[in-house]
Order: structure tokens, then C-alpha cells, then sequence
């Protein structure tokens, strides 16, 4: 049984995230995206809103589940049981940074690997940061995040559409 968890702080969910979550559940027995509740970072969505986004987008997934989760990744893996962590690679700029974490994690406990896909090339260039930035000048971001969540990003910076 190949359990793994996609972790991360979709804040918002954006198409790239959801395309991520349909690949990765095609390939390990259960997916659990693991939504990191990150007191000391800013949010524009709290925790309910982000893991309900994602409870919504996977809700014909059979062997996907959402969860939340504090501090260290590798001991909320150890409560679930998980033994692989999926990430999304865009581009050469999040290669280091994810080496860096993918081999500490491995260090701490050996018995979790991480797995990295490639970005879909329709999404390399996309990131929850991008979606804030157009949405908060009242910008076009439905080629961004799914068409539920649209008013939903509008309405954090009072933007009627
Ligand atoms: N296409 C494909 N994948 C994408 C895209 C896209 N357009 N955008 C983002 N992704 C991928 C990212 O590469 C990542 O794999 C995942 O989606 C989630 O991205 P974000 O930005 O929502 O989440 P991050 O990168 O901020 O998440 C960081 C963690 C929460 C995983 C990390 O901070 C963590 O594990 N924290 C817990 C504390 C801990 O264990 N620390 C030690 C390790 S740092």
C-alpha cells in the first residue's frame, strides 16, 4: 500500500495544485494533501477555508483525502503512516530549495523518499503568490484557479466582478 502525502499551504488552490493532485493520485495507492497550518505566516485564507477548497476540488477523487497539519512534516507523516512525499517542480529556481528539504527529511527518518513531478507546462509559470498579486489589482485569474474559487479570491480584497 503506497501512501503518500502532497503537502503544502494552498493559499489559494491554483490549477497547478489541482493538476498535481490528479497526477500524483494516479500513481500511489492514497493521496493525503496535507495542508500546513502555519500560524506565523500570513494567510490570505484561514485553514477551514483552504482545506474545504480542497476538500471541494477532490471530492470525486476516491483515494484522495485532505487533511491539516502543525509542525514538523515528518512527524504528521509518521501519525498517517505515509512513507512518500509528492512535490511539484517548475523549474530550476525550486529544484535547490526542495533538494535541500526532500534530503533532510530523508535524513530524519530514513524510511521517507520524496517523489517530484514535473510541472504541466500550461502551469510552470503559475503560484498561489502570482494569483494574489493579479487578483488584489482586480486582475484576470480565471486562466489561474478554479472557476469556483474566483469570487471567493475577489472577495479577501473586496473586489466585485
Ligand atoms: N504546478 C505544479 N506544482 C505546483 C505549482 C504549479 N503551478 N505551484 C505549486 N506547486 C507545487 C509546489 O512545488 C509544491 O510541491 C506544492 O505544489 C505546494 O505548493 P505551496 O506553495 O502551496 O506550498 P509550500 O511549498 O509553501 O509548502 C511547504 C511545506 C508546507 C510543504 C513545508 O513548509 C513544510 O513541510 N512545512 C512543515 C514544517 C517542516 O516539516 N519543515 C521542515 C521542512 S522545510
Amino acid at each position: 500500500m503506497k501512501k503518500a502525502i502532497y503537502p503544502g499551504s494552498f493559499d489559494p488552490v491554483t490549477n497547478g495544485h489541482v493538476d498535481m493532485i490528479e497526477r500524483a493520485s494516479k500513481i500511489v495507492d492514497e493521496l493525503v494533501v496535507g495542508v500546513l497550518n502555519n500560524s506565523a505566516k500570513n494567510s490570505l485564507f484561514s485553514l477551514d477555508e483552504r482545506v474545504s477548497m480542497l476538500k471541494e476540488i477532490t471530492k470525486d477523487m476516491p483515494n484522495v483525502t485532505v487533511a491539516s497539519f502543525d509542525g514538523l512534516l515528518v512527524d504528521f507523516m509518521e501519525k498517517i503512516d505515509a512513507t512518500i512525499i509528492v512535490r511539484g517542480l517548475r523549474a530550476v529556481t525550486d529544484f535547490e530549495y526542495e533538494l535541500q528539504i526532500a534530503q533532510s527529511n530523508h535524513r530524519v527518518n530514513p524510511k521517507i523518499d520524496t517523489v517530484f513531478l514535473t510541472t504541466n507546462v500550461k502551469y510552470s509559470y503559475l503560484s498561489s503568490t502570482i494569483v494574489k498579486e493579479y487578483a488584489s489589482y482586480g486582475g484576470d485569474i480565471s486562466h489561474f484557479v478554479p472557476p469556483q474559487f474566483i469570487e471567493r479570491i475577489y472577495d479577501k480584497y473586496n473586489i466585485k466582478k
